[in-house]
């Protein structure tokens, strides 16, 4: 018997391969009475809940999209203790845990204490956790180094671009969620890491995307999102709402970001006219984004689920 659920939205209709359905026998929610009349060809998964599987904590969701899986960070305890649980699992598109511990901080000569963003690039996956930056073979879960910052407080977001550079935020937050002033957005190029920008003022920076030849990031503290451009100048500061987390940049120059404060994710277009495009979901940390899908991936931190929707 698996522990795996599925629930569905009832708003929307569900439709999963058949031998999800098969898998799943009672266990579903159900939302599924159309079983008799399900065709025969395996259908996609539009809407979905993953949970009851093992998600402890998760922080984010990132689409490996050459393997076409997704990766989910477990933070397993509270945000910033160095507690040597952390994990990272391997989800399919159609909701399946390939791997609940694809790296696990439990295991021998593995550390991951609170994992938070990932970024993958040349082969390698960077795992921000706690105040270092972890790499890990993408394909095997294999460390293969780290980078710690010292006075870094809460390392959050990461983020490449298409050089291999690799960004992440300080959100700046002690275990109370009280500000350290160490707001920073760092950049790692050529085994180096340097601040690009640290200041207090950043506003507990969270979310960076790679995007319009610079960074966007949002922040948890003020709910803004601004511009970084390679010299470091900040542009555009605009409020947003509550208490962002994560952004996905979209093709069009606009990007989606979640919103713990509006249980929500809100899709900023290029001319920065801000629309809501998924509600009712509380706590939604470092969203993921399935370019091939057309699909967001919102993992729902205080309820230990991954949730699908269609962005349309
Ligand atoms: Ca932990
Ligand atoms: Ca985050």
């Amino acid at each position: 018997m698996t522990a795996r659920t599925i629930s569905t939205d009832p708003r929307t209709l569900l439709t999963l391969p058949l031998f999800l359905l098969a898998g799943c026998g009672g266990g579903a929610d159900d939302g599924a009475g159309e079983g008799a009349d399900a065709p025969a060809a395996p259908r996609e998964v539009a809407e979905m809940t993953v949970e009851n599987v093992g998600f402890a904590t998760p922080e984010s969701v990132l689409h490996l999209t050459d393997a076409d899986v997704y990766l989910v960070s477990n933070i397993n305890g509270a945000p910033l203790d160095a507690d040597g649980n952390g994990f990272i699992s391997r989800l399919s598109p159609e909701g399946e845990v390939l791997e609940l511990r694809f790296i696990d901080g439990a295991a021998e000569g593995v550390t991951l204490n609170a994992p938070k963003g990932m970024a993958a690039t040349g082969g390698t996956l960077y795992v921000t956790d706690i105040d270092c930056l972890r790499m890990f073979d993408v394909a095997t879960g294999a460390p293969t180094g780290e980078q710690c910052i010292e006075g870094a407080t809460f390392l959050n977001d990461v983020a490449a671009d298409s050089d291999g550079n690799v960004y992440f935020t300080d959100s700046g937050l002690d275990a109370a969620f009280e500000g350290t002033g160490a707001d920073a957005i760092y950049m790692l190029s050529g085994g180096t890491v340097a601040p690009v920008l640290a200041d207090p003022s950043l506003g507990r920076p969270n979310g960076v995307a790679s995007m319009n030849g610079g960074l966007q990031i949002v922040t948890f503290g003020s709910g803004e999102s601004y511009f970084v451009a390679p010299t470091g100048e900040r542009s555009g500061i605009t409020a947003i709402a509550g208490s962002l987390d994560g952004i996905e940049p979209l093709e069009d120059g606009g990007y989606l970001v979640s919103s713990w404060g509006n249980s929500a994710v809100h899709r900023v277009a290029a001319d920065g006219t801000v629309t809501t495009v998924v509600e009712g979901v509380d706590a939604p940390a470092d969203i993921g984004f399935d370019r091939t899908r057309s699909r967001i991936l919102i993992p729902l931190f205080n309820g230990d689920a991954v949730v699908f929707r269609t962005l349309r």
